[in-house]
């Protein structure tokens, strides 16, 4: 019987059924991380049974040449059991004079109120204007990042994040992050795992130059057409997903491509996956971006990322609980 197979002190994937009926191996389960209880699974036995044996890693199902989670197998988040944690994460390059309005902008409060417990990770990178001493003083936790780069910012700044949820932005006071409790309700109504936004709206052309602004409908054109998303503005920094998503994409690039690239990855791969409209707000302090280069690189990346082989993502397990009674008739580790 599959179940037996899945249950006891040997199983790897430290996963245990929460739900079912043992003498019908072809029902729908539920799985439910044993570890953290954080997280279920609704799978069939049998699928459970390809995953473990011939990936090994849960997120993959079937044979390990496939890294799309089929539909039926995706963690599902429950709201009763999940902590609800955030990580907002900031890359910031001398971006001093743009802290303090926008770590006003953060409404932690609001979001405590919502459930959720937020933490601050301001992506620094040697900045010369004292960035990270200034974020540290506002509260934020400073994560020091060696190489530079937007994409490099953000590697580093995701894998520190311990929330269950990561909402990203730029730090010089664009997205709005005032608005982030809506953002997380829509994200929570709609039950994504990745939602971006859409900042080529009319109404916020004031805050784009037009050059820019073409540039976004040039290279999202390009990448809807390559990646058939639908994702109506390719560029846009600010997101909301689940951190077992980062954590099962692979995204490559180190500079301004980062953003399209983990969009690109993400609707690949399969995640539940959304876009919202947002308000752009004029830029503080001094652009980062080299316009024509990073566009020209964003450009070749897109294509490059469209004609590379999908090679799975090897997934970190939590390990297995110590100590799982085993039903009679268990088989333990296969
Ligand atoms: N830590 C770190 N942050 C960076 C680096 N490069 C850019 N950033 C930050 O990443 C964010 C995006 O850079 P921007 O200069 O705003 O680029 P952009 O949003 O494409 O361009 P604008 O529309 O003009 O704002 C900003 O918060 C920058 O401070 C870097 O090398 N290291
Ligand atoms: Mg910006």
């Amino acid at each position: 019987m599959f179940h037996d197979a899945f249950v006891g002190a040997g199983n790897p994937n430290g996963l245990i059924p929460s739900s079912g009926n043992v003498d019908a191996p072809e029902e729908w389960w539920t799985y439910r991380w044993s570890v953290s209880n954080e997280r279920t699974f609704v799978c069939k036995p049998a699928v459970l049974a390809s995953w473990r044996i011939e990936a090994g890693g849960l997120d993959l199902c079937g044979s390990v040449n496939k890294i799309r989670p089929c539909s039926h197998c995706r963690p599902r988040t429950s709201r009763i059991d999940v902590a609800k944690t955030l990580s907002v994460v900031i890359p910031a390059f001398n971006e001093a004079e743009n802290l303090f309005p926008l770590m006003e902008t953060i409404p932690v409060r609001d979001l405590r109120r919502m459930g959720w417990n937020t933490e601050i990770l301001v992506v620094d990178n040697n900045s010369t204007d004292g960035t990270g001493d200034l974020a540290r003083e506002l509260g934020a936790t400073v994560v020091f990042q060696k190489e530079r780069g937007y994409g490099n910012a953000y590697r580093a700044g995701l894998t520190a994040a311990s929330g269950d949820v990561i909402a990203t932005g730029d730090a010089d006071c664009t997205y709005p992050f005032d608005a982030l409790p809506e953002m997380l309700s829509a994200f929570e109504d709609h039950e994504v795992e990745f939602l971006t936004t859409n900042r080529l709206l009319r109404r916020n052309r004031q805050a784009m130059k037009i050059s820019h602004t073409l540039a976004n409908h040039l290279l999202s054109g390009v990448s809807r057409a390559l990646f058939r998303n639908n994702v109506k503005d390719s560029q846009s920094g600010m997101w909301i997903f689940r951190r077992y998503v980062w954590e099962r994409l692979r995204v490559e690039s180190g500079g301004m491509a980062f953003s399209q690239e983990i969009k690109n990855a993400a609707t690949t791969a399969g995640f539940r996956f959304t876009e919202v409209p947002i308000e752009y707000r004029p830029r503080g302090g001094e652009v980062k971006l080299n316009a024509l280069p990073d566009g020209i690189g964003n450009l070749c990346q897109l294509f490059r990322h469209r004609l590379r082989k999908a090679i799975p993502v090897p997934v970190q397990l939590p390990p297995a609980p110590a100590e799982q009674p085993a039903p009679a008739g268990a088989l333990g580790a296969i």
